[in-house]
């Protein structure tokens, strides 16, 4: 059986953490869409490790994990990344990562692209992790990419790449900072080193699912981020809902088990895009100190607000989730006051508007509706049980539940492995 692991908002909810919770049930993690731009933090027996194109799942020594097909790979990261966790004390990894071989290949030439197209965009740039994911995604669909398997024919693999960059240099000219016989030189170096790591990952899942075993599947980024369902342009480039997990990984349907949304407590965003309920005062700021709210890959500061309502059963709608992970209640510890949205309203005729609209233009120009909660104001990160929880953040949970209509099974009280509080 298989379970989902899906970022609820924009991000940085805390699916790494429940990822790695849920591992010592799996015998495979994997991750399905994406690339290095995603950042997972776990904490776990005193050491934080940080995931960008690699499944958390590596951290649990008896689990395999795999990049799926749906991932756009990175060659210098994916090795860089294995370097790090070896140095934290993780010395089996690479005797537990696979990779497929329909991955697209994220080039440093996608990088130099993406800084040029935010320079063009000026002010209404994305505000991309500059890690080439659009660009990948893009020569994806134009299918003018290079999968990890043609790394392997030299010949191709040159040819191919050599004419990306050309028709990149077309358009950008001298601005394009970037020497492809270089990255073929690095590719020499990469290509012996690859070879053992790489799959093919439908065969792969076939086998996994023939025998029963219990796979993970780690989302990655989030669904208002997805470039379907997401608040476009402002997206990453792939599908990071539920339907990305199939186009990634050649899961069965019928072997899903669970689907679980990851729900911060309040509500973040990294880069541009609307954010109907972020607070650019004190709460903001508070939320942001408390909740040590920056970027895993890239440090910048994440842009802080209240828990939207509308967004989770928007999110629910799409995602399908069966349980709920609430995180970073503790953050909300000392706020007397919290509010959650629960509609937007067209000031001008008083009319509410209960669900997330495709227009964000007509997003703009609505008021948003809160409710307020009386604030616990105590600790929460020693509760072991949801009865230990003061009574107002008991309530706060429940509303969660009742509004989105998916039970809650865990809630996260601090960044530790054990600030976890289970109800499942
Ligand atoms: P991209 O680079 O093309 O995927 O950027 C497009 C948008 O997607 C957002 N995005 C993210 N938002 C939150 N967290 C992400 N991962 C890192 C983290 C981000 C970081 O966990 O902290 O370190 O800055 C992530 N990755 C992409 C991005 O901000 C753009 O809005
Ligand atoms: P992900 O991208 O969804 O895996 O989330 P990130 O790792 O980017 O960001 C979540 C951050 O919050 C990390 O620094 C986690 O260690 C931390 N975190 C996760 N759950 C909790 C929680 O319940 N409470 C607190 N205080 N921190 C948490
Ligand atoms: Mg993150």
């Amino acid at each position: 059986m298989a379970t989902i692991i899906l970022g609820s908002q924009w991000g940085d909810e805390g699916k790494g953490k429940l990822t790695d919770i849920l591992c010592p049930k799996a015998q495979v993690c994997a991750r399905a869409a994406g690339g290095h731009n995603a950042g997972h933090s776990i904490v776990a027996n005193g050491v934080s490790y940080s995931f960008h194109l690699l499944p958390s799942g590596l951290v649990n020594p008896n689990c395999m994990n795999l990049i799926g097909s749906g991932v756009v790979f990175h060659v210098p990261s994916f090795f860089k990344e294995l370097a790090e966790l070896e140095a934290k004390g993780l010395t089996d990894v690479h005797n537990r990562i696979l990779v497929s071989d329909r991955c697209q290949v994220n080039f440093d030439l996608h990088a130099a692209v993406d800084g040029l197209e935010e320079v063009e965009l000026g002010e209404r740039k994305i505000g991309t992790t500059g890690r080439g994911i659009g660009p990948s995604y893009s020569t994806k669909a134009g299918r003018s990419g290079v999968r990890v398997h043609e790394i392997f024919d030299e010949e191709v693999f040159e040819r191919k790449l050599r004419q990306l960059a050309a028709g990149y240099k077309k358009r950008f000219g001298d601005l394009l900072k970037y020497d492809v016989e270089e990255e073929i030189a690095r590719f020499k170096e990469y290509r012996p080193k690859l070879a053992s790591y790489c799959v093919d990952a439908v065969k792969y899942m076939k086998d996994a699912q023939d025998r029963n075993y219990k796979i993970l599947i780690e989302g990655a980024n989030a669904l208002m981020l997805d470039i379907d369902y997401g608040t476009y342009p402002y997206v990453t480039s792939s599908n990071t809902g539920l339907g990305g997990i199939f186009t990634g990984l050649a899961i069965s349907p019928k072997k899903i088990d669970n689907i679980i949304g990851v729900v911060k407590a309040y509500t973040t965003r990294v880069g541009g895009g609307i954010f109907k309920t972020e607070d650019l005062g004190e709460a903001g700021t508070k939320l942001q100190e408390i909740g040590r709210e920056w970027g895993v890959s890239t440090g910048r500061k994440r842009r802080c607000g209240w828990l939207d309502l509308v967004v989770l059963k928007y999110s629910t709608a799409v995602n399908h989730y069966t349980l709920l992970n609430i995180t970073k209640l503790d953050v909300l510890d000392t706020f007397p006051v919290i509010k959650v949205a629960v509609a937007y309203k067209d000031p001008a005729t008083g009319e509410e508007l209960d669900y997330f609209p495709a227009d964000l233009g007509v997003l703009t120009n609505l008021e948003v509706v809160y409710k307020e909660f009386e604030g616990w104001q105590k600790p929460t990160t020693a509760a072991k049980s949801f009865y230990d929880l003061p009574k107002q953040a008991r309530a706060y949970v429940e509303f969660i539940q009742e509004f989105v209509g998916v039970p809650v099974g865990w809630i996260g009280t601090g960044p530790a492995r054990d600030d976890m509080i289970y109800l499942t």
